[in-house]
């Protein structure tokens, strides 16, 4: 069945892009490794003209696809002078990362001789390549999807064990064909729709109206599934923020450090010491945290301080679990009274300088620890784990999920245009092919997901944040 005469416009998918929408066709080149010392460094270069470059800059240049060929690479400006010994390797299109011909030419590391490398394959006719635009060229050539090339991102960015399987995962396509099932699923719909708006005579349509319905809530369902997923992913993508909050001098510093296990935070016995939140992670079994030591809630008339004070009111805001810390009864009531008033966040109290403590069945805390001893550090992290699995599931690794926002808008857009499609259809409120124009803008709102359609501006959202030579 076709949908001519359906009203319905024609399929925008395909394979994803017609190759070449941003790509101006000129070889890139880049220094793929981080700048510094190091032993060795990689220079990256793609596109049509690696052949020729390769020619001009290599001695030998009998290069064999992937096998790793040590080489002179002589630059071919003025002096044609010898800047390197290097291993080149050469993937022929379309079996490379780009799906162009690529050359990869390990260098000698430091500061000198990669951007040197780097210089020569410019004057041999490469550009510099823009942030990403190796994974961009790979995505426009169908090597990889969007979600993939995410976690491409993902996977160099990870600061976490549990950020980085869950990328690992993406980049396997897990997440892609999830969504292109069920994008599968609202063109089955809409092919469905297009039957029933070719025959409309027929009296119940030859596809009964029911059936639609459920074929749109059965959908629906698997979207909303999917979509429950968004808030522990992205959780875990970012990681949870969990502030330390309470007076000053009653020890968050302190116990900042005592967990991470490192003196990252300045602790003195001068109230008032820490002024500017300081973030780290902690990377738990389940999950990753982003711990942040704050400035020591006060009145105060410093202006220092008060910023400090007020960017800890702004952390508390977006926590997912706040550390209420006090070093005795009163004080972690006050700060709890506080906290709260900031935020609907997971409040944990905690009963700081435990070691001093001498009634220790007196019940004003969650939890007791003492930074000095590393008692009670390990009772806090649980804690801290089993209040995030309380509000927002057990992160999955193992299944596909959403860790973006981007997805989350995507997927939430699909399901709205598939209830007004519902709303339309129950209520017999629309003609039928102008409801399936929402069905036909849910499946659009996947495609964009996946990157099966050729919008720059989403192309452009995903590779801002790479960096140069990925
Ligand atoms: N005995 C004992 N002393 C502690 C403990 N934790 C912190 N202290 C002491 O308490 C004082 C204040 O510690 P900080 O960690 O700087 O306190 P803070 O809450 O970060 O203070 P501000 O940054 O000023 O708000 C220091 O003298 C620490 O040595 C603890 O577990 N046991
Ligand atoms: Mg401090």
């Amino acid at each position: 069945m076709t949908n001519s005469g359906s009203g319905i416009p024609a399929t925008r998918g395909g394979r994803p892009f017609g190759a070449d929408a941003v790509n101006d066709g000129r070889t890139i080149a880049a220094i793929a490794t981080a700048p510094g010392r190091s032993a060795i460094a990689m220079v990256r270069v793609s596109g049509p003209g690696v052949r020729d470059l390769a020619r001009v800059l290599l001695h030998p240049v009998t290069l064999a696809a992937r096998r790793a060929t040590r080489c002179v690479l002589h630059d071919a400006g003025a002096t044609g002078a010898t800047v390197d010994e290097v291993v080149a390797t050469l993937y022929v299109a379309p079996h490379s990362f780009t799906g162009e011909d690529v050359l990869e030419l390990s260098t000698h590391g430091g500061l000198l001789i990669p951007s040197a490398v780097l210089a020569a394959t410019l004057r041999a006719g490469a550009r510099v390549a823009e942030p990403g635009e190796f994974t961009r060229r790979a995505v426009l050539n169908g090597k990889l999807d969007l979600l993939q090339a995410e976690a491409v991102g993902d996977l160099i960015d990870a600061r976490s064990s549990v950020a980085h399987r869950t990328a690992l995962r993406q980049l396997d396509g897990g997440l892609s064909s999830r969504i292109e099932a069920l994008r599968q699923g609202i063109l089955g719909l809409e092919a469905l729709l297009a039957y029933d708006i070719d025959f409309p005579e027929e009296d119940d349509g030859p596809i009964p109206r029911a059936r639609i319905a459920d074929a749109a809530a059965a959908l629906i369902a698997s979207l909303e599934a999917l979509l429950a997923t968004a808030e522990a992913g992205t959780l875990v993508h970012d990681g949870a923020l969990v502030v330390l909050a309470g007076a000053p001098n009653v020890g968050k510093s302190s116990l900042f450090n005592a967990l991470l296990g490192e003196a990252r935070a300045i602790v003195t016995d001068v109230p008032g010491t820490t002024r500017d939140a300081i973030e780290a992670v902690l990377d738990l079994p389940e999950w990753p945290l982003r711990l942040v030591d704050t400035a020591g809630l006060r009145d105060t008339t410093d202006v220092i301080e008060r910023l400090g004070i007020e960017a800890s009111g702004r952390y508390l805001g977006q926590a997912a679990v706040v550390l209420a810390c006090g070093d005795d009864g009163p004080s972690i009531a006050r700060v709890g009274d506080v906290v709260r008033a900031h935020t609907d966040a997971s409040v944990i109290r905690v009963r700081t300088k435990w070691d001093l403590v001498a009634d220790r069945d007196k019940n004003d805390a969650d939890v007791g620890v003492s930074a000095h001893t590393g008692e009670g550090l390990r009772a806090l992290l649980t804690l801290v784990e089993e209040r995030l699995t309380e509000r927002h599931g057990v992160p999955m690794t193992d299944a596909p999920g959403l860790t973006r926002a981007r997805h989350h808008a995507a997927v939430t857009a699909a399901v709205l245009e598939l209830q007004a499609f519902t709303v339309a259809w129950r209520d017999d409120a629309l003609p039928a092919s102008v409801a399936a124009i929402h069905v036909r803008a849910a499946a659009d709102a996947l495609a964009d997901l996946i990157g099966i359609v050729q919008v720059d501006d989403v192309l452009d959202a995903v590779f801002r944040r790479f960096c140069v030579g990925k």
